[in-house]
């Protein structure tokens, strides 16, 4: 496993943003819409990882509610993982509590997802990707 990213909830995209690219000076990889997670995210790079700032797009997203109960804040560690549904498999197995039955197709079929619930965890929402290439 390699760290993906880390995942902060906020309330205004816009407005961290420019606290992460224009104060801060990391370098923004890009704006987009994950409709399949109802948020907006922006990815940032910092060195071999990312921070994700992720605002919901619905008052039910994980993301509003989240901040609703808990308020901004790191929401998130996600791991780079070679196969998602075969990890699921495994880790199941061993007793881990996963969010999702399957795996999650998101960003135009580029990434598979699935959660760790944060009971399994130790209280950390772990989420688990896998890069599908399109070669
Ligand atoms: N980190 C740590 N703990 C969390 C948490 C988080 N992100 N979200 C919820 N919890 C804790 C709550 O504090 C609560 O703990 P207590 O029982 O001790 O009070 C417990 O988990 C249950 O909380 P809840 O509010 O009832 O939350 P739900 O069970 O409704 O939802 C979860 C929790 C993880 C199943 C839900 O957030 C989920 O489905 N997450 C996966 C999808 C997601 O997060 N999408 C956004 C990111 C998308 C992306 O990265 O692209």
């Amino acid at each position: 496993m390699k760290l993906d990213h880390i995942g902060i909830a906020v309330k205004n995209l816009e407005e961290a943003v420019r606290f992460y690219r224009d104060v801060l000076g990391l370098e923004l990889e890009g704006i987009e819409e994950v409709p399949e997670e109802n948020v907006r995210v922006a990815m940032f790079r910092v060195g071999d990882s990312r921070i994700e700032l992720l605002q919901g797009t619905t008052q039910d997203s994980a993301i509003s509610k989240f901040i609703e109960k808990r308020g901004e804040g790191i929401h998130h560690i996600a791991v780079r993982v070679n196969d998602v549904d075969r990890l699921a498999e495994v880790l199941k197995n061993k007793g881990a509590t996963l969010v999702y039955e399957r795996s999650k197709l998101v960003s135009r079929g580029s990434r598979k997802i699935n959660f760790i619930h944060p009971k399994s965890t130790s209280g950390v929402l772990l989420e688990l990707v896998e890069r599908v290439s399109h070669e």
